[in-house]
């Protein structure tokens, strides 16, 4: 018995063993799977007071507190894709995606935020954009919201207040109207984690407030509302004309055990509650609400320090089902992998929770210090959401690399080839629902508080020239190969 137990045990270690977690696995994707390259407004537009646009809370924030961005620059002009989206498009053709996610800037549309004073060429320039890629051949997959929040609002407190989420929903109204014939792919919003808890609770990303624990968990309870509000409002106005997909989302590290200890496995339960859980759970889980551990821990921290009530709020139980389920697709993401074990806390973005986050010496760093090259770990988070959420339906909405290195990006090649080698892992080998994959970025950009200091994109682009050219990187090259051949082929097949 023992032995046999021993040998079953080991087996599919073995197996394991053969192919090994950073071996490369040669096989194609099906045809349905979207290759594309992703951007966002505030990050390449520029333009920020051009044909009527509002300012917004990015406008604001680099304006007044230049010091909190590393090069003291902003997105006045970025990579000035108002006025060169049509070069964006004849690299996306080169690359010979199908997909090109951006982001719609709302204060561009509406300046105030509000829908009493609608912006026609900021409409008229989506338009010119879509149609562009449509008429390339190339779908478009649009953000309603990646940060730039219209000044306005933040006048009354951003998304700590409630009200904002009917104002969201305005808004993503007049997006549905003005573009849904030809957009079928929708994300309401892009990494409300990071809002939260870097622009509410930390005050690293705008508008700045500095209140953890509190303000971060009121902007992401309007979040999850304002998202679900938006999806509803498709469903009821525009699904059965349109025939589109509405999303969010989500950034998550894989957040592994630092050891096989039974401590560290929970540790890295909780800890991926806390990231990933705070705003999946509510959606994609059979339960829906917020994660049973985050509502126990942070009521009872709550509770010792004296609050009349947790600082985490309370759906009702109307609103709990009514946000559960409120998406047809898991937008994922995913840039590197942390390891945990319980403990106090050692950052400072998670203040309730009981958990240490390390990386590990081993894996090669990169030029952003918190992004370490794990390929594995992609498919370990791609299986920890097909069990977490019952199989949904993931686009990879963002994976990407820093470097400051020009268009020798060895390392930025060596990295998507890895990367979507473990998503095809996750999907052949593990049987989950992956059906997407967006690079971060197609171009350089502005990379908030780094400003122009650390680079994402497959081409690269010069800040200090004013045409802004756009410049073919080795990623993007091995990127294409990639596309063209939908995967990977066997090595004594290639030339
Ligand atoms: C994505 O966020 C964004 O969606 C995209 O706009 C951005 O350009 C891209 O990443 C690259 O950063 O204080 O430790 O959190 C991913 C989440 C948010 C991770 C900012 C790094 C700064 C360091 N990123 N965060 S930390």
């Amino acid at each position: 018995m023992l032995i046999k137990a021993l040998i079953c045990s080991f087996i599919p270690s073995l197996l394991v063993r053969a192919m090994g977690e950073n071996d490369m696995y040669y096989d194609t994707f099906s045809n349905d799977f979207a290759f594309g390259a992703a951007t966002s407004a505030y990050q390449i537009e520029g333009g920020w007071r051009e044909d009527g646009k509002g300012e917004n809370i990015w406008d604001r924030f680099t304006h007044q507190n230049s010091t909190l961005i590393q090069d003291a620059s902003n997105g006045d002009i970025a990579a000035d894709s108002y006025h060169k989206y049509k070069n964006d498009i004849q690299i996306l053709k080169e690359l010979g995606v199908e997909t090109y996610r951006f982001s719609l800037s709302w204060s561009r549309i509406l300046p105030n935020g509000d829908i009493s004073l609608v912006n026609s060429k900021g409409i008229e320039y989506y338009n010119k954009l879509i149609n562009e890629l449509i008429s390339n051949g190339i779908e478009p997959m649009v953000t309603l919201y990646h940060w730039d929040l219209p000044q306005q609002f933040q006048d009354l407190g951003g998304w700590t207040n409630e009200v904002i989420s009917d104002y969201f929903a305005d808004y993503a109204r007049v997006a549905f109207s003005a573009f849904g014939d030809r957009v079928k792919w929708w994300l309401t919003l892009n990494e409300p984690w990071i809002q939260s808890v870097l622009g509410y609770g930390v005050g690293q990303f705008a508008p700045g407030l500095k209140s953890i624990g509190i303000a971060d968990y009121l902007a992401g309870h309007t979040m999850l509302k304002a998202h679900t509000l938006a999806y509803e409002l498709y469903k009821r106005e525009f699904q059965q004309e349109h025939e589109g997909k509405v999303g969010i989302a989500l950034d998550a590290s894989w957040l592994a055990p630092k050891s096989n200890s039974s401590a560290d496995k929970e540790a890295s339960e909780q800890a991926m509650q806390f990231k990933l859980g705070w705003f999946a759970h509510p959606i994609f889980s059979k339960e829906g609400d917020y994660p049973p551990i985050m509502k126990t821990m942070i009521a009872a921290k709550s509770k010792n320090e004296g609050y009349a009530r947790s600082r985490l709020p309370t759906f009702t139980p109307e609103w709990i089902s009514r946000i559960k389920g409120s998406s047809d697709f898991f937008g994922l993401n995913h840039y590197t992998t942390f390891l945990v074990n319980p403990g106090k806390s050692n950052s400072p973005l998670f203040k309730d929770s009981e958990f240490q986050l390390t990386q590990d010496d081993s894996w090669p760093s990169t030029a952003a210090d918190w992004l370490k090259v794990v390929p594995w770990g992609f498919r370990h988070l791609l299986k920890w959401i097909k069990e977490a959420y019952d199989s949904p339906l993931v686009i990879v909405t963002e994976n990407g690399v820093a470097d400051n290195r020009g268009i020798n990006d060895l390392q930025r090649a060596d990295y998507h080839k890895r990367y979507i080698n473990e998503m095809l892992k996750a999907i052949r080998l593990d049987g989950c629902n992956v059906r997407g994959y967006m690079a971060w970025s197609l171009i350089d950009n502005f990379e908030w508080s780094d400003g122009y200091m650390i680079k994402f994109g497959l081409y690269s682009v010069d800040f200090d020239d004013p045409e802004r050219p756009r410049v073919a990187k080795e990623s993007s090259k091995v990127y294409k190969e990639i596309i063209k051949n939908r995967g990977f082929l066997a090595p004594q097949h290639l030339e």
